[in-house]
């Protein structure tokens, strides 16, 4: 078992001819093959209707030496939605693996089985980028939600880079605590920044000289809940009746609500609860949920308004120095730009800026913590 899982290893990732013997040229790097000593793994975990996703977008640029068509192997997780492969912006048809001639249909993992997934390329260039992009749910082991990615792919490889190098940047968009990082059983120092009003893991990863990386990354951690997330039971982001009864009794007892590490709902909250409730929309309650917001209101009233909900976006804090009492977050992807500003105080209204700096499009508006939207 150990030996075949060795042999079919050779094919994966690096995606060497499927089924075919290699030609052993000289050393230290056997023709054809392709090399990839680089890396980009962008991921953005974030709740959705009392689930916690993540969106992961891989970029592997490729250095080839005569391989002219090649057949690529890559794990996802087994409930991935949406995966999408591209060879230089050029979208490819991809299939699940299946028994056979070929490599194990499934990667193991420390959450279960990742399923394996192919496509082909040809008439490969000297140099290429292969993009991939999937979403999934995250598993839960107990309290804490796990999120794997299949950086470990290099164990089932011979290799001749002269060393890979992984660098991956997790945004987690959702209140968050107990944050811990493992590559495979070892914990792994990761960067992690607060400053643009998200947490953003940064992990560069370099693996020995002329070997691949041999584990996978492992982030786990619990969801910290805010009073009004912790009140919206069904996690729909707005308020029901029910909803609101509930929190009335807590406020009534003065009682610690569950899910909140013992919060009490106090006169403030409960005015702000209850105008939540009353507008029945889906409440806001950080700069990136007004900016998803936004883009939610302008793909629906905006006819073909390109973009797309689930965009990586790279947030800065943008607030000039020595200003006090507001805060602005820059969001940038490609040509779009959105800006978010907020005074600093509870459940404040955002005002944003969206622009695309190649169209010219810009729209200004304000997003109010109900959830209400001021073109
Ligand atoms: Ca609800």
């Amino acid at each position: 078992m150990r030996n075949s899982r060795r042999a079919v290893g050779l094919l994966l990732l690096l995606g060497l001819l499927a089924c075919s013997g290699l030609a052993l040229l000289g050393n230290p790097i056997p023709v054809p093959t392709l090399l990839m000593p680089e890396e980009y793994i962008d991921a953005l975990i974030f709740a959705d209707m009392g689930r916690v996703r993540a969106v992961v977008e891989g970029v592997y640029p490729f250095a080839n030496f005569g391989v002219y068509a090649a057949t690529m192997y890559y794990p996802v997780p087994p409930d991935a939605t949406g995966i999408s492969v591209w060879l230089d912006g050029a979208e490819l048809e991809w299939r699940y693996v299946t028994s056979g001639c070929e490599i194990s249909p499934y990667y193991p993992t420390a959450v279960g089985d990742y399923r394996m997934i192919a496509w082909q390329i040809e008439a490969a260039p000297e140099r290429f980028q292969i993009k991939v992009r999937y979403e999934h749910e995250l598993p839960q082991l107990g309290a804490r939600y796990a999120f794997v990615y299949a950086l470990g792919t290099g164990r089932f490889l011979e290799y001749y880079a002269k060393e890979t190098t992984a660098y991956v940047k997790v945004r987690l968009e959702l209140g968050l605590s107990a944050v811990e990082a493992f590559l495979g059983s070892l914990p792994v120092a990761c960067e992690v920044d607060q400053e643009a009003g998200e947490a953003v893991m940064t992990l560069v990863q370099k693996s020995q000289p002329f070997q691949p990386l041999t584990e996978d990354l492992l982030i786990l951690f619990e969801r910290s809940l805010s009073i009004p997330e912790a009140i919206d039971a069904d996690g729909d982001g707005r308020i029901s009746d029910g909803e609101m009864l509930q929190a009335i009794r807590y406020w009534i007892d003065d009682a610690p609500v569950p899910g909140t590490d013992g919060q009490r709902i106090s006169d403030l909250m409960l005015h702000k609860l209850a105008e939540f409730w009353f507008f029945g929309e889906r409440f806001v309650l950080a700069s990136y949920q007004a900016r998803e917001r936004a883009i939610a209101h302008l793909l629906a009233t905006i006819p073909d308004f390109p973009l797309t909900m689930g965009v990586i976006w790279d947030a800065v804090r943008a607030t000039p120095e020595g200003l006090l009492g507001y805060e602005t977050i820059r969001y940038a992807h490609g040509e779009w730009q959105i800006d978010v500003g907020y005074p600093v105080i509870p459940y404040p209204d955002y005002d944003l800026t969206v622009s695309n700096s190649a169209t010219g499009f810009s729209w200004r508006g304000r997003v109010r913590a109900p959830g209400l939207i001021v073109d």
